[in-house]
């Protein structure tokens, strides 16, 4: 840390340090630090460079749990031990961290500075504008690392471009730019400053918590070192050690919160467009989608619902009696979801803008008078999500839709987004007392809006709140789903969806999709069904575009394509078990769900730059096609595993490249060999039928394997499974050429699940005999059913 442009000297010789619990005060001849020892793996470096405390939105309640660690003098500085680190502090607050073993993790980096010079036709510009904001001079907070050989970077939330971050320069600065996101986009809609690095197959995160600007650039302007660096505020980074990525992400979640489990209607088919803007079209859509047998749980109401574009209000001419409309789409089994913006027109007469202006409720210039610019309501106004006073009244307002039968909210222009220029550095929001600048508090605005309506819902409705967001910073995923914002219905844009919602899921954002089929440009049949087979597998499944483009709903063309559409969405059905079993997971330890192969397969460098396949949760890994016409496609399946073609039953060992022939109705699928997908039966919409059975299917294969599953069951919807009503079911199998060998337990049975019996379904059965749980049990069809455990405690 060897640079703090706050002012020129930097923090100077290390003089002396004093311990309290687990904070470490370090006194710097210039500054004082704190480095913060939150377990035995994620330190914090906090230096209050811009305000004492600490003003983060991200960690709430971060507890030090207990921690045992050692401090010592050495030659030139101290070094802290952990169980797990050892980390060396000296002069200028430079850090160096090791593991137990000795091995060099992250080193800050003490060379020249030398970043490349950006020539200009035959000339070199004058120093003044030969570098733009990426200068460190421009700076107040700026840490640079040594770049080591051998290194990948991942994370950093929404981007485009590929996995691998290497090489490229990324901005944090929330933003909403129409034009097709491409590769030379150095921002988008989300900030996350979370950073994961491997080096030399070791994993390690940077979380650096400041919501000012921020830079992360990892070896663009120079290879020998890397950076992260933010035009104002407090330098306040965590270390988090892996030296897994999976323990890098757990303890990033750790800190930044979990994403609460959602309900599960949210996992099903989601049907959006700009706009369905009239009762007719949107029963029309609705009775489609029943008449073809193509299950949806939720239809969108996009901006033209409302009356003028006034948030919490509805047209009546064209959705007259909009209460009646939803009930009669929810006895449909459709839930709606409707936008709602944070722009407020200004409008006198108008509740809204009426109560907020009265009580102070808006953002202000730095005059204290209300700041005006424009969005689609024309003059509008920004509600000060930074004071909870407004968060209240906003989270109010919310049951102004969930008492017409609205069942979840969708937060777009949340970046701000401003159709008259950008707001200015300077307009003013409370922050309970602490007035901030929207300098300051820019990447933070749609997080605290996402917190706003999710505390509305659940107090409102007492359901687990669903809420989709377009802007967000690092911890939005307790609050609020997110989706990528307004791509295009380009191939490019298919490609480019699979790398950034892998690092979204990394970055904390699990519950992540973009808009299925793509949102601005028309749409092409072959595009819709190629996106619809990657929807299958994105947590977020919703099929969504811009005003006068093409239909395309699953039936917008023609009868093989809606054949197409129609067999992946059945596919996602049939696989929402085994995804609600992941987000239980993520809930717990932050696993994304789709997430890249190197996340189970780190110890395979063939994993690491894959951009083209991922993996949904645990045992699935999927290889789309994301070319246009593309017969055949190459996989890598990564080695350590057996792989089952999910559509042949073929099986092939890890560690090689296959060419898959890609027909239009394939999507490659592979099962890990020997493990479980928890599987429902058909149905139009989650909860249509209830089953009495629970049924897993098994994908066996000729190497000897030994998997776990674990089954989780509860009410879908309300917060009780956090009180313990759940159950969780755990499977081990155990496979070998002529025997499978299944226990089942129940862990916990708190929940009155209802399920009579347990069906299992046997891939690649051949002459197996199968034993559950000791006894020897007969197969009839590759299949075999025994009474469920939960219902007779037997083996409890
Ligand atoms: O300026 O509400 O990203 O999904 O359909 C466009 C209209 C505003 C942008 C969102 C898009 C939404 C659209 N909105």
């Amino acid at each position: 840390m060897e640079k703090c442009k706050r002012d020129k000297e930097g923090f100077g010789k290390l003089l002396n340090y004093e311990v309290e619990n687990n904070v470490i005060s370090i006194e710097f001849n210039n500054k004082k630090v704190f480095v913060n020892v939150v377990n035995s793996h994620i330190i914090n470096f906090f230096a209050p460079l811009f305000r004492e405390e600490r003003n983060s939105k991200a960690v709430e309640n971060l507890k030090d749990s207990h921690c045992d660690f050692e401090i010592e003098n050495i030659a030139d500085g101290i070094q802290l031990l952990t169980e797990k680190l050892t980390v060396r502090i000296y002069d200028e607050f430079k850090v160096d961290i090791y593991d137990k073993k000795g091995t060099l993790l992250c080193a800050d980096y003490r060379g020249e500075k030398d970043p490349f010079i950006r020539r200009k036709g035959d000339f070199m510009l004058a120093e003044a504008e030969g570098h733009a904001l990426n200068n460190d001079e421009e700076f107040k907070v700026y840490v640079s690392k040594q770049m080591e050989e051998d290194m990948f970077f991942y994370g950093l939330g929404e981007r485009s471009g590929h996995l691998n971050k290497r090489g490229y320069h990324y901005v944090n600065w929330n933003t909403d730019n129409p034009a097709p996101h491409g590769e030379t986009f150095d921002r988008l809609y989300k900030s996350i400053p979370f950073l994961i690095g491997l080096n030399k197959g070791n994993a390690f995160g940077i979380f650096f918590d400041n919501h000012f600007e921020t830079h992360f650039d990892m070896g663009r302007d120079n290879s020998k070192y890397y950076y992260f660096a933010g035009v104002d505020g407090n330098l306040d980074y965590y270390f988090i050690y892996g030296p897994s990525v999976k323990n890098v992400v757990e303890g990033y979640t750790k800190i930044t919160g979990n994403m609460p489990l959602p309900q599960m209607w949210t996992l099903g088919y989601q049907q959006c467009r700009w706009s369905y803007d009239n009762k007719a079209r949107l029963m029309e859509i609705a009775n489609n989608f029943r008449e073809k047998g193509i299950p949806c749980d939720t239809l969108y109401l996009d901006i033209d619902y409302m009356d003028g574009y006034r948030v919490f209000t509805w047209n009546n001419e064209r959705f007259n009696n909009l209460e009646e409309m939803i009930k009669k789409l929810n006895s449909m089994g459709f839930k709606v979801v409707t936008i709602i913006d944070p722009g407020v027109k200004v409008d006198k007469g108008y509740k809204i803008y009426d109560d907020g202006l009265k009580n102070g409720y808006f953002a202000t210039d730095n005059q204290g008078i209300v700041y005006r610019n424009e969005v689609w309501p024309g003059d509008s106004v920004y509600p000060d999500f930074l004071n909870s006073e407004v968060r209240k009244w906003w989270g109010e307002n919310q049951r102004i839709m969930t008492e017409a039968g609205v069942s979840g909210i969708w937060n777009d222009m949340n970046e701000p987004a401003s159709f008259k220029g950008p707001l200015p550095d300077d307009v003013m929001f409370d922050n309970d007392g602490i007035p901030v600048t929207h300098k300051e508090v820019h990447n933070v605005y749609g997080h605290m809006m996402a917190k706003a309506t999710y505390e509305g819902l659940k107090k409102a409705t007492g359901k687990r709140p669903f809420i989709v967001t377009r802007a967000c910073y690092a911890g939005t995923q307790k609050y609020s789903t997110i989706w990528t914002g307004d791509n295009q219905s380009t191939w490019e844009h298919l490609r480019m969806s699979i790398p950034m919602l892998m690092n979204l899921g990394l970055s904390g954002m699990a519950f992540c999709g973009t808009d299925v089929g793509g949102f601005g440009h028309d749409c092409s049949a072959e595009l819709l069904s190629r996106w619809v087979q990657v929807g299958t597998f994105t947590p977020l499944f919703r099929n969504h575009s811009a005003m006068g483009t093409r239909d395309q709903e699953p039936w917008a063309f023609d009868e093989s394509t809606e054949e197409i559409n129609k067999k992946y969405i059945k596919l996602r059905y049939k696989l929402i078990p085994y995804i609600y079993d992941s987000m239980w997971n993520c809930s717990k330890n932050g696993a994304p769900i789709i997430r890249p192969l190197l996340f189970n397969y780190q110890n395979d460098k063939n994993t690491y730059e894959i951009n083209d396949e991922f993996l949904c949760g645990e045992n699935i890994l999927v290889a789309p096609v994301v070319e246009q016409g593309a017969k055949a496609r190459m996989i890598y399946l990564p080695e350590g595993e057996t792989w089952v073609d999910y559509w042949t039953k073929e099986e092939y060992r890890g560690g090689q490249y296959i060419i898959r022939e890609t027909p239009l109705d394939i999507c490659p699928i592979f099962i890990k060999g020997g493990s479980i997908i928890s599987v429902a039966e058909e149905q139009n919409y989650i909860g249509e039928k209830n089953s009495n059975k629970l049924t897993f299917e098994v994908f066996l294969c000729n190497e000897e394997t030994e998997t776990k599953y674990h089954h989780f069951t509860d009410d879908g919807e309300s917060f009780k499974y956090q009180a313990g009503e759940f159950n969780n079911y755990k499977i081990k199998v155990i496979n070998n050429n002529n025997k499978v060998e299944i226990k089942v337990k129940i862990i916990d049975y708190e929940y009155d699940d209802k399920f009579t019996h347990i069906e299992f379904i046997f891939n690649n059965i051949n002459e197996r005999a199968v034993t559950i749980n000791g006894e020897a049990i007969e197969i009839i069809d590759g299949k075999a059913i025994i009474p469920n455990l939960v219902s007779n405690k037997e083996f409890v």
